[in-house]
C-alpha cells in the first residue's frame, strides 16, 4: 500500500497528479482544508491536503525490495508521512506486510546458513561430546577445532571417534600414554582427598607386584590419623605377606622406611586430607618431606564433580605430583576429567581403578582408550 500527500490549490490539480503519479486504480483517502505558512510564516494561503493510495503500486513495489519501495516513500517529496497513516486498517495491513517480509528474511537467513551447518556439524558433535564427558570448556572447544582442521582428517563429513581421539592425541604428546609406577621408582607416596580409595589402590598395586614376583614390596603408612586405616592396611600386609612399617609422625618416618630396607618398592599410604585447605596441604608437606619419594601419586575419585577434582589437583601441585590415578570409574559415566586434568595439570595417569576388587580392578589405561571406550558407549545408547 502506498500513501501520498498531496497539498493543492484545486481539487482537479491533486486528481491529475494522483492518476499520473499512483495510476488509474488510485484511491482517495480523504481531504481537508489546511492553510500553508509562506514568506518566511508572515503570510499563509488556504491550500486542500489530499491523501490518496494506490493498491497497484503496491504489487509493483513488492516485486522490488521492501529497502527500495520505503526509500521511495521516504525519498519521494510526494509522499510525506501523513496523519490517515494512522488509520487502523491500514497500519495493521502495513503490520502483516512487515511480518511477511520478516519472514522471507528469516527463511533466506535459514536458507544461507544451512550448508554451514552440515559442514561445522562434526565440530558441534565433537565439542558436545566432550563436554558431556566432563571436559572443561575451553579443552572441549580447542579439541574440537583441533580435529576439525587437522590436515589428515579421515573422514571430513562425519564426525569419527578417530579424528577427535587423534586430536587430543597430538595435543597432548606423551601425556596421553599410560604412566605407571617407573621401574627405578623405589618409594612412591599416594597422596590425595578422604576416601578416593589409596589405600584400596595400594592394595591392588602390591598385590600385582607381589603376583608376578619381581619386586620385593613393603608398605608403609603414616596414616594413623585413624584407627581403622592402620588396620586396614594392616590386612592387606597380611594377606600379601609383604612387610609394613607405620609412621606416626614425620620425624618418625626415617626409621619405618630404614625398617623396610630390604624392599625394592615402598607404596607410602598416606592420611585423607581435605585438600581444599592450605593448612592440610601443609599437614601433608610435612609427612611427604622425610619420605623423599622417587615418585607422588594424586589420587582422584572420578565421582567428584569436574571442578572440585580442579581445584584438587590445584591445590597439590605443591606437592610435586608426579601422576595421577584416577579411582571408581565404575561409578561414573563420564572420563572427561581425566584428559582435562592430564592437560590443565601437564601430569600423566599411572592407573585407573574399576572397582572394589583387589587385585583385579585396576587398569592401566591411556586417554585415547578410555574416550574411544565413551564414544562407543555414546553410539551404542544413541
Ligand atoms: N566403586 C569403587 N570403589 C572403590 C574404588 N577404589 C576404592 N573404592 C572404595 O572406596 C572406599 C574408600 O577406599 P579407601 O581405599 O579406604 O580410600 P582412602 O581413604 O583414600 O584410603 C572403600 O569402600 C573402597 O572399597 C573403585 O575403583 N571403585
Ligand atoms: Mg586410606
Amino acid at each position: 500500500m502506498i500513501v501520498r500527500r498531496y497539498v493543492v490549490k484545486e481539487m482537479p490539480e491533486a486528481v491529475a497528479s494522483i492518476r499520473r503519479e499512483l495510476g488509474q486504480d488510485a484511491v482517495i483517502l480523504s481531504t481537508r482544508n489546511i492553510r500553508v505558512r509562506k514568506w518566511l510564516g508572515l503570510r499563509s494561503e488556504r491550500r486542500i491536503e489530499v491523501m490518496a493510495a494506490a493498491k497497484e503500486e503496491l504489487a509493483a513495489t513488492a516485486g522490488a525490495s521492501f529497502g527500495q519501495a520505503l526509500k521511495r516513500a521516504m525519498t519521494d517529496p510526494a509522499a510525506e508521512r501523513s496523519s490517515s497513516w494512522q488509520e487502523p486498517q491500514m497500519w495493521s495491513q502495513l503490520a502483516s506486510e512487515i511480518a511477511e517480509i520478516k519472514q522471507m528474511l528469516a527463511d533466506v537467513r535459514t536458507r544461507e546458513r544451512e550448508p554451514m551447518r552440515a559442514e561445522v556439524e562434526p565440530l558441534l558433535r565433537w565439542r558436545g561430546f566432550l563436554q558431556d564427558e566432563g571436559v572443561d570448556g575451553v579443552l572441549a572447544d580447542r579439541w574440537a577445532r583441533m580435529a576439525m582442521d587437522h590436515p589428515h582428517r579421515s573422514s571430513s563429513g562425519t564426525a569419527s571417534a578417530q579424528d577427535l581421539i587423534g586430536a587430543i592425541q597430538a595435543d597432548l604428546g606423551p601425556l596421553a600414554h599410560p604412566s605407571p609406577i617407573r621401574r627405578d621408582s623405589r618409594i612412591v607416596a599416594f597422596v590425595g582427598p578422604t576416601g578416593v580409595g589409596k589405600t584400596t589402590t595400594i592394595a591392588k598395586i602390591a598385590a600385582l607386584h607381589v603376583l608376578a614376583g619381581q619386586r620385593r614390596v613393603g608398605l608403609l603408612t603414616t596414616d594413623t590419623f585413624r584407627i581403622a586405616a592402620v588396620a586396614q592396611l594392616k590386612t592387606y600386609a597380611e594377606i600379601l605377606n609383604v612387610p609394613i612399617a607405620i609412621a606416626d609422625e614425620p620425624d618418625e618416618v626415617p626409621s619405618a622406611l630404614a625398617s623396610l630396607a630390604a624392599c625394592d618398592l615402598v607404596l607410602v599410604d598416606t592420611a585423607g586430607r581435605n585438600f581444599l585447605s592450605a593448612a592440610s596441604i601443609d599437614q601433608i608437606k610435612r609427612v611427604l618431606g622425610p619420605v623423599e619419594a622417587d615418585e607422588v601419586l594424586l589420587v582422584v575419585s572420578l565421582a567428584t564433580k569436574p571442578a572440585d577434582a580442579l581445584k584438587v589437583a590445584n591445590m597439590a601441585k605443591t606437592l610435586n605430583v608426579d601422576k595421577f590415578i584416577f579411582t571408581k570409574l565404575d561409578e561414573t559415566q563420564s572420563v572427561g576429567m581425566i584428559p582435562s586434568l592430564v592437560a590443565l595439570c601437564q601430569t600423566p595417569v599411572a592407573y585407573v581403578t574399576t572397582g572394589q576388587n583387589v587385585p583385579d580392578d585396576i587398569d592401566i589405561l591411556s586417554v585415547q582408550d578410555l574416550l574411544a571406550a565413551a564414544w562407543k558407549e555414546l553410539s551404542t545408547d544413541g
